[in-house]
């Protein structure tokens, strides 16, 4: 039988970014400088696939601190973590290594700096998710308000509106943050931020890459977690640029062939956190069914690395 002709768009970039890869790196030399078990607080990265294969060279994954024991190194997620987590870890002797992205950590520094200079902060982000609350939790209770949309800006209440200044999460998308932004210094003019956001390299150049695409193609599926934002925002960019359907797909076994039914092009990228072979995997499993043509849309190049901390650089 012969198959339907598929024409595939591969978004470029895609995938892993450099603060991912950094703090993957750091698990793995973790493990070879101190042996398993290894904690993790949190998810390294929000996908499922890296961080099985993790556990099973010995990382332990835990929520929280608490569920760590006093004598195993234990490594912060990329995501950041409130400035308590590595106090806690000090108080207790432990060995951490923080893999917060530096991109996360640029703006932690930049909130501390803004409440050294007595301004109070406006974080647009999303409400718990870990970076989120790592970054408000570089500064006291009150001294960081959180919006997450452009109403949400008509409704902050901020101790004096012309010592403000705002953050953002580095993995938002770009329109909807752009708006907030707007929102925010129509509301309190003296406002002080950075040039546009915080939003990183890698986040906008994928969502970049997209938008590109998404004319071209009748469905895009997009490698990610659920709970990965920077891989639900591609969804949207793509819903939002044209695409009449657009899925998040952890894996081939995720694909809904009916939805895609009929389709002749197809647009395939992946979020900061999934791994390159699950790409490979979605496109295999469409070999399976269509006669595949594939073409890379390259919007961008990426040469960002980032070290590992000195301290997995040195022997035990
Ligand atoms: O949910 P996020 O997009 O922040 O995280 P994920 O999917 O693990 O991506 C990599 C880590 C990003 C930190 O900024
Ligand atoms: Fe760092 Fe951006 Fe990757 Fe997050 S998405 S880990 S901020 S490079």
């Amino acid at each position: 039988m012969t198959k339907p002709p598929l024409a595939l768009y591969l978004a470029a970039p895609r995938g892993f970014c450099a603060g991912v890869d950094r703090a993957i790196k750091i698990v793995e030399m973790a493990l070879r400088k101190w042996g398993a078990p290894v904690y993790v607080r949190h998810e390294i990265v929000h996908n499922k696939f890296v961080v099985d294969r993790l556990r099973e060279q010995g990382a332990v994954f835990v929520e929280e601190l608490e569920d760590c024991p006093d004598d195993r190194p234990v490594i912060f997620s990329a995501h950041g973590v409130p400035k308590a987590v590595p106090a806690q870890a000090q108080a207790r002797n432990m060995i951490y290594v923080d893999a917060t992205c530096p991109l996360v950590s640029k703006v932690h520094i930049e909130a501390e700096r803004h409440h050294e200079a007595g301004l109070q902060i406006i974080m647009i982000g999303h409400s718990g998710h870990p970076e989120t609350v790592g970054t408000m939790g570089q500064l006291p209770p009150g001294e960081v308000l959180l919006v997450e949309t452009v109403e949400d800006v008509a409704k902050v209440e901020v101790r004096d509106p012309s010592k403000l200044a705002f953050v953002t999460q580095t993995t938002l998308s770009i329109d909807d943050t752009a708006g907030i932004v707007a929102a925010l210094r129509a509301q309190f003019p003296q406002i002080i931020g950075p040039h546009k956001e915080d939003i990183c390299y890698a986040t906008t150049n994928r969502q970049e890459a997209v938008k590109a695409m998404a004319p071209k193609i009748d469905a895009m599926l997009v490698v990610g977690a659920p709970n990965s934002s920077n891989s639900r925002r591609l969804v949207e960019v793509a819903s939002r640029a044209g695409c009449s359907y657009a899925q998040l797909v952890q894996r081939a076994t995720e694909i809904d062939w009916r939805a895609i039914d009929g389709i002749s092009s197809i647009g395939i990228t992946a979020g900061a956190s999934a791994p390159e072979e699950l790409v490979d995997e979605v496109i295999a499993t469409l070999r399976t069914r269509y006669d595949v043509t594939v073409t890379e849309v390259e919007t961008a190049t990426e040469n960002v690395e980032f070290k590992v901390p000195r301290a997995l650089r040195e022997p035990a």
